[in-house]
């Protein structure tokens, strides 16, 4: 529908669509930091805020693509349409991998209604986070029903794909001890959901008493957080999950606060947008304009002081 060479119409015509092809062009276009890419994101974006956008984080290995996987598996069978975005370079989704025993994720690839791709390079304007945001609205745009996100661990101090999330999954297993201490300490925040994945082991149920623990000592809030276990390689607990993340957004829908968090968050990527495009013109008119040059001599020269050059260089950049 949309080979390459097509014309930008064509494309956004294919995307809205919700041609895979077209959309796997416009991820690349946006990954690749490709104007035309950008120009499709503005040209969509009133399309965007359908989608249930559902964030999966956690250590490496707890087992996120498994579960990702299987939850894909269930929502095709209540004929959904679902993105998979990965941003997790340690187990990336491929054609040949993460193959559970009921779960054949090669099928998915197959699947119109399925949409999977990982997501690992850095475009240059805002960095991996602005790249995979774009990259999840265009899926959204997309028309899917579903679109999850993938990440590696939570807490960071960029703008995080995963605050993109209308609701945020913590997948750990049992011997997670970093992530509990970590929920303890509030480095990480606490999640709307808790999977305890590999269930199987017979640390389980001491994990779980753990994590209740954690989140006793935290705030009382309006929605309390479940703790689900699965074993994501067998398809076990996995209803469960789905069924959490639907109370979970009926539960902030029906409070007000989806639109809440929408808002914060876009207001955070704009900001993080322009604070990128500002230092980007800072440093171009450093390198390039001979008056910004003349004004660090003054400094220099202990004629101007760096405080007062900066609000110099602000006022000519902002004018
Ligand atoms: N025993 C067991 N292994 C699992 C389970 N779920 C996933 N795994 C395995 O754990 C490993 C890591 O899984 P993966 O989904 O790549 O983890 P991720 O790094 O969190 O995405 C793989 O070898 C999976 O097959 C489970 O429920 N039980
Ligand atoms: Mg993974």
């Amino acid at each position: 529908m949309a080979p390459p060479g097509s014309t930008a119409a064509e494309l956004v015509e294919a995307l809205l669509a919700g041609d895979k092809r077209a959309l796997a062009r416009a991820i690349s276009l946006v990954e690749n930091d490709d104007p035309e890419g950008w120009a499709l994101v503005r040209e969509v974006y009133p399309k965007t805020g359908r989608a249930a956008m559902v964030g999966f984080t956690g250590p490496p290995g707890v087992g996120k693509s498994t579960l990702i996987g299987a939850i894909v598996k269930n929502a095709r069978e209540r004929d959904r349409d679902v993105a998979v975005l990965s941003i997790d370079p340690s187990s990336p989704f491929t054609q040949g991998a993460l193959l559970g025993d009921r779960i054949r994720l090669a099928d998915h690839f197959l699947d119109p209604g399925v949409f999977i791709r990982s997501m690992a390079s850095r475009g240059s304007l805002g960095g991996l986070s602005e790249a995979t945001l774009q990259a999840a609205l265009l899926m959204d745009a997309s028309g899917k029903d579903d679109v999850l996100l993938e990440t590696v661990d939570v807490g960071q101090a960029e703008v995080d794909i995963i605050d993109h999330a209308d609701t945020v999954v913590l997948v750990l297993m049992p011997g997670s001890g970093d992530s509990i201490q970590a929920l303890k300490a509030g480095v990480m925040e606490i999640p709307d959901v808790i999977v305890v994945n590999k269930a199987d082991h017979p640390l389980t149920d001491t994990m779980v008493r753990e994590i209740r623990g954690v989140l006793s000592l935290g705030p009382k809030t309006s929605w309390r957080v479940p703790i689900v276990r699965t074993e994501a390689a067998k398809g076990e607990g996995v209803e469960e999950v789905v069924e959490k993340v639907a109370e979970h957004r009926d539960h902030i829908k029906a409070e007000g606060t989806l639109e809440e968090r929408r808002r914060r968050n876009l207001m955070n990527e704009v900001m993080e947008l322009a604070t990128v495009r500002m230092r980007r013109r800072l440093d171009e008119s450093v390198r390039e304009d001979a008056e910004v040059q003349q004004l660090l001599d003054e400094v220099v020269a202990r004629r101007l002081d760096p405080a007062s050059a900066a609000a110099k260089l602000l006022e000519r950049e902002t004018s």
